[in-house]
């Protein structure tokens, strides 16, 4: 056989064994993202996975976005998880979120009551590329466009009022990277009160020797909690919690992720007719905003001297509404605006030198495959195998691997998708892994992570941002 015929053996296999573990998830109304760990939906691994589905199984996927949208609030927030009303394995659970206190909450399903990145219209945008049956993928389409677009609106004013087209998160659950160094200092600041006696079930769910290695401390625990108590004494209203709130953060990953789902809600506009102006309103409040927020606004710099890795410093950092000025934390979230397009050809280049350099896992560097960690390795906040505080994870290597491809840059694409192709081929199909040996961490059979190997498999460039 030669070397072609057995790579391409080799991602058959992979693609296969992938198709069965989110055939494996999918429990007859949504796809759970581990059999281990998370029995019920969440936002953004629903759109994740639906972007998998969508080469095999169309159906599954406009059943996983619907289910999801059928949760949505009254004011437009699609809320990070609904839950699956049978499932006692997770905590915190529906009864603790309480959501009946807020008017805006679904009458009779279970849901959080915060949210998380708006990955939906992308997935849509897959469904309708990938069907053979376009008449049904259009019926979804016009049935679904609504919804997506009073989610966006929700993002752009109740979490914008400041009208830049950026998203304020209330948690860092919010944010989908939950233990990230960069909330360490907001989090730091707040100061938990009269906090409910309450039991951790992750911890029993992952099990093993390293288990607490692995998952949020419990000082970061606590506040994830409180803070959730804090959303319910003010009735998760969304004006309140922007007045009084104690954690407020633009955020990088959440706010391009909306802004590349914009772009994609505008194909979707075109396709069923739809009128365009809000949503091109929306991508220019972005366009102004985002450097300004990410990039320029740091406390020590100015407009004029900043200028993307003249030193290390100069990267794009989340945004602390409260304290008025940039966390300054080398994560992956720094890298991530490659994904949105948003970069002129000298900043992306710039970028592109951190992602293949030794502190990312580039050249030099000791790492397993050049995949890119969630954390900077040299910075004394990483930790190799804590869930997003330096673990590999395949969503935003994915974010990364389009982005790349967006500016031309196929060679470092390519090595970042077969460096994940190899961890999932040799250390199974899991929610992360240590970025020196490879060892797969957290759930096993995680579905985003199935999904998105489909989607690089595939390789059609469906997602790279129009
Ligand atoms: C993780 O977050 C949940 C809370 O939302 C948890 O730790 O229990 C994160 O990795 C998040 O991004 C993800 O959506 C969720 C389910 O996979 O797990």
């Amino acid at each position: 056989m030669t070397s072609k015929e057995e790579k391409e053996q080799q991602e058959t296999i992979l693609y296969n064994k992938a198709k069965e573990i989110l055939k494996k998830n999918w429990n007859g109304r949504f796809t759970i993202p581990s059999p281990t760990l998370y029995p019920h939906q969440w936002s953004w691994d629903a759109g994740f996975i639906a972007i998998g589905n969508s080469y095999s199984d169309i159906e599954k996927s406009i059943k996983e976005i619907e289910f999801l949208y059928d949760a949505q609030w009254k004011n437009g927030m699609i809320p990070h998880i609904v839950f699956n009303e049978k499932e006692r394995t997770y905590f915190p659970a529906a009864d603790f979120y309480d959501i009946k206190r807020s008017e805006n909450a679904p009458a009779t399903i279970g849901t959080s009551g915060m949210t998380q990145p708006p990955v939906h219209a992308i997935s849509c945008y897959y469904i309708f590329i990938n069907s053979t049956d376009k008449t049904r993928s259009i019926e979804f389409l016009k049935r679904i466009y609504p919804k997506l677009k009073l989610f966006h609106r929700f993002l752009m004013t109740d979490r914008d009022p400041e009208r830049s087209g950026l998203v304020t998160i209330f948690h860092p659950w919010e944010s989908g990277l939950d233990d990230s160094p960069i909330w360490d200092e907001p989090m730091s600041r707040i100061n938990v009160k009269d906090l409910p006696a309450f039991k951790r079930l992750d911890i029993i769910a992952v099990g093993g020797p390293d288990a607490a290695d692995t998952i949020p401390s419990n000082w970061e625990y606590d506040r994830f909690i409180y803070l959730i108590e804090l959303m319910k004494k003010y009735d998760y209203d969304q004006k309140k919690l922007y007045e009084l709130f104690p954690f407020k953060v633009k955020d990088i990953v959440f706010s391009s992720i909306l802004y590349v789902a914009n772009k994609f809600l505008i194909e979707i506009a075109k396709i069923i007719g739809e009128d365009l102006k809000e949503i091109n309103e929306w991508l220019s409040r972005t366009e102004q905003n985002f450097h300004k927020y990410f990039f320029n606004s740091s406390d020590s710099r100015n407009n004029t001297a900043a200028k993307l890795g003249s030193n290390e410093e100069s990267l794009f950092y989340d945004y602390d509404l409260i304290q008025k000025k940039s966390i300054k934390k080398k994560t992956i979230s720094s890298l991530i605006p490659i994904y949105t397009g948003l970069l002129s050809k000298e900043e992306a280049e710039v970028i592109v030198r951190w992602i293949t350099h030794a502190h990312f896992c580039g050249e030099g560097s000791y790492c397993h495959v050049p995949t890119i960690p969630s954390t900077d390795l040299e910075v004394s906040y990483f930790k190799p195998i804590t869930y997003w505080r330096g673990p590999v994870w395949i969503n935003t290597n994915w974010m990364i691997w389009l982005g790349l491809q967006k500016y031309g840059y196929f060679s470092e694409a390519n090595l970042i998708k077969e460096g994940v192709f190899e961890l999932v081929k040799n250390h199974g199909f899991r929610e992360y892994y240590d970025p020196y040996k490879g060892q797969g961490l957290g759930g096993r059979d995680f579905s985003w992570t199935a999904s998105l190997v489909i989607d690089m498999l595939m390789n059609k460039g469906i997602g790279i941002p129009p």
